[in-house]
């Protein structure tokens, strides 16, 4: 083997995170965070600064489609429209939001569908995401389905088609940054917000002030940001990028063309976790127990249980984890591990869902867009 430990390490499974250039010089870029793009603006965030409970809004990661909109200094003005399959279409602002309806704040996870997608052989073009794509935190707004409700969803409701203020990244105003959508049943789920405050201040512009959707559990790009319209429609939604979140309906070997009439939409993500303590490259004194923690999560189907191994998967240890804060956040796991003697060990967490499906240690599923990598996070620890 050739190479630096830390370069190793990063082979092993991306345990030293790639930075990919800073983005400090773009107007709401986050400091710390790497960036992944500039134009528009793409920044995932370290694992290791994502160790508490509720990820702070300066480290939530950000993922723009198209143009950041001005926002006004006056959002109670804000507009959501809904319309479409409903009785009485609906002219909201944000301010008739905040005093008609009952407000609830929920911990959800927001991960985009992309995670992951740096680790797919033959690359994937997109984002290269790691790990960092992925936030939780405490949103507070009303719930989606109230709003649908209280307009009256017809029978003939089939889905939702997202819409927010940003404009295409090429300026055109004939086309649409992003606007996607979700199966109405999903849409009147009890944790889809319209959410207009994180962790119980307003939300940085970056992540969709003054409005939002959390649509908790599905692909973050379910979650428009800075949204002014729901259209319920009598079929799926053919919005931008309804094409493009698809994953081949059946198993394909790397590198294979699909057909898009053989790719469907991706619902429900994948189990998930991810060690935010040590951060990797930690170097620990030899002798005593070290202590592991990190968050686990997933989609519709629950986080059963998560384990830890410290021999490159030939052993496992069960990892204690916390209650979730409520359905759809993520839950904290700790464990304590004892190396043998000194050296180069790589911590490893594996999170299994209530259906047994454990996440696997290399990439699962290729596809052609590289999305829901749910492979093991690993990092590097040097015991001296
Ligand atoms: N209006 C709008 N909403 C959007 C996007 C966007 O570009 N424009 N990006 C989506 C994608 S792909 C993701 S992963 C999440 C990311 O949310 P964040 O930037 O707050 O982390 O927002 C979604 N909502
Ligand atoms: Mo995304």
């Amino acid at each position: 083997m050739s190479g630096s430990p830390t370069r190793r390490a990063l082979l092993a499974g991306g345990a030293a995170l790639p930075l990919v250039g800073t983005a400090e010089a773009q107007e709401g870029a986050k400091a710390g965070l790497a960036a992944l793009g500039d134009r528009p603006l793409v920044q995932e965030t370290p694992p290791h600064l994502l160790d508490e409970e509720a990820t702070p809004a300066a480290r939530f990661f950000v993922r723009n489609n198209g143009q950041v909109p001005e926002i006004p200094a006056a959002v109670e003005g804000w507009r959501l429209r809904i319309d479409g399959e409903v009785e009485r279409p609906l002219d909201l602002t944000l301010a008739q939001l905040k005093r008609d309806f009952e407000s609830a704040t929920l911990r959800l996870v927001i991960e985009c569908a992309g995670n992951g997608r740096r680790f797919f052989r033959p690359a994937a073009s997109g984002n290269q995401w790691t790990f960092g794509g992925v936030g939780c935190a405490d949103w507070t707004g009303v719930r989606l389905r109230d709003v649908l409700q209280r307009a009256g969803v017809k029978r003939s409701a089939v889905y939702t088609g997202h819409y927010g203020a940003d404009a295409h990244l090429s300026g055109d105003p004939q086309k649409t940054a992003i606007s996607r959508g979700v199966p109405i049943a999903k849409a009147l789920e009890a944790h889809t917000l319209i959410a207009w405050a994180m962790n119980g201040a307003d939300m940085p512009v970056m992540n969709g002030h003054p409005l939002r959707l959390i649509v908790p559990g599905w692909p973050g790009s379910c979650s428009q940001k800075w949204l002014t319209r729901i259209w319920v429609r009598d079929r799926e939604h053919d919005g931008e990028k309804m094409a493009q979140y698809r994953m081949p309906a059946y198993p394909v070997a790397p590198g294979t063309e699909v057909p898009e009439s053989d790719m469907e939409i991706i619902e429900s993500m994948p189990v998930k976790s991810l060690i935010t303590f040590p951060p990797t490259g930690a170097r620990v004194r030899f002798g005593g127990a070290l202590d592991v923690r990190g968050h686990a999560w997933s989609g519709d189907v629950e986080v059963a249980h998560v384990d830890v191994s410290i021999d490159f998967g030939a052993t496992w240890t069960r990892a204690s984890l916390a209650p979730a804060a409520n359905r759809y956040a993520w839950r904290r796991f700790r464990a304590s591990v004892r190396p043998p003697e000194q050296g180069y060990y790589e911590i490893w967490a594996r999170a299994t869902d209530a259906q047994g499906r454990a996440q696997p240690a290399s990439p699962p599923g290729w596809n052609p867009h590289g999305y829901c990598n749910n492979q093991q996070h690993r990092v590097a620890v040097f015991v001296t």
